[in-house]
């Protein structure tokens, strides 16, 4: 028997200039998410959403420090935090946890709640950009341009580290797909150990191959490993309804290859989240149809 899928959204749009991406999760599950993992042979439960302030709600510069920005600082923690244990609530209950954003600063909480301080996870980010900023170097305060610098304790809130996630290691962490980096981001990420494949290098060295060295990375001495699908990653004519669109990404097909090596790997996969998702900016809902197809894929659609 399949594990259950259990399906957590998070309606986060705190960690993103564009308002919108809170719509992510409705329009995900209005493209057929659940069906298609039914069909698949899983049984998908839908754990509802995670609860997030209104940014109406909230002064954005409250945190702003001389040397750091953060917008929305202790409300991004605390959904964080809430998702995190939804999270580790699902894995204790034996399920895998699927989440939907939401911005990409839920990440955070879903690696925090996908991994114990004994053990050690690998993360492949799928993305067209870094993430990579900190409080020191984001060009913008929004905390979706620095969420994988903060699961790695990158950056600094004051004296001390404005976040970290136990058990991940920079050498099991890999990026791919970039095509846009800050030149603060571009710094630290090339003195780290993480490992980033550009779009470049997909088109050198194809998707496929790029994709499969990028999980064999993740998965080298690790417990298990978390997908994060951020749906910038995509050309933007296939996937128009994003926040941060930026040109040059990858494919339909390349999409839906790496995807199907993710399933290669199920045995290591642990949590996956699909994030940045713009309703408000979409073509009818495709890009979120999209998303439920990738979905499939990494869950071991095939056609024959
Ligand atoms: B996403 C940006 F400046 N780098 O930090 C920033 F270009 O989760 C964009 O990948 C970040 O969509 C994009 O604000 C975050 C910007
Ligand atoms: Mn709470
Ligand atoms: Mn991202
Ligand atoms: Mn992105």
């Amino acid at each position: 028997m399949r594990q259950n899928v259990r399906v957590l959204g998070v309606p986060m749009d705190l960690g993103a200039d564009r308002r919108g991406v809170d719509m992510g999760p409705s329009a995900i599950r209005y493209g057929g998410l659940a069906d298609r993992l039914d069909d698949l042979g899983f049984d998908c439960i839908d754990g509802g959403d995670i609860a997030v302030p209104r940014p109406e709600a909230g002064d954005p510069d409250a945190n702003d420090l001389p040397d750091g920005r953060t917008k929305f600082l202790p409300e991004t923690r605390e959904v964080c935090a809430d998702l995190s244990a939804a999270v580790a609530a699902t894995r204790a209950d034996g399920e895998f946890p699927l989440v939907l954003g939401g911005d990409h600063s839920i990440a955070m909480g879903t690696v925090d709640g996908a991994t114990d301080p004994d053990e050690e996870l690998g993360i492949v980010w799928f993305d067209a950009h870094g993430d990579f900023n900190t409080p020191q170097t984001t060009p913008s305060g929004n905390i979706h341009g620095m969420s994988l610098a903060g699961i790695l304790g990158k950056g600094r809130f004051g004296e001390t580290p404005w976040a970290r996630a136990p058990g991940v290691s920079e050498e099991n962490v890999v990026l791919v797909g970039l095509r846009s980096l800050d030149e603060g981001e571009r710094k630290l990420l090339t003195e780290s150990d993480v490992t980033a494949f550009t779009m470049s290098d997909i088109d050198t060295r194809g998707a496929s191959t790029v994709v499969q060295e990028a999980l064999a990375i993740a998965t080298d001495g690790t417990d298990a490993i978390h997908v994060s699908l951020d749906l910038d990653w995509l050309d933007p004519t296939e996937a128009p309804g994003v926040g941060t669109p930026v040109r040059g990404g990858v494919s339909y097909r390349e999409a839906h290859i790496a995807m199907e090596h993710v399933a290669d790997n199920s045995a290591s996969l642990r949590s996956m989240e699909v994030v940045e998702v713009n309703p408000i900016l979409d073509e009818h809902n495709r890009t979120a149809e999209l998303a439920c197809e990738l979905v499939s894929s990494a869950f071991g659609e095939r056609i024959l």
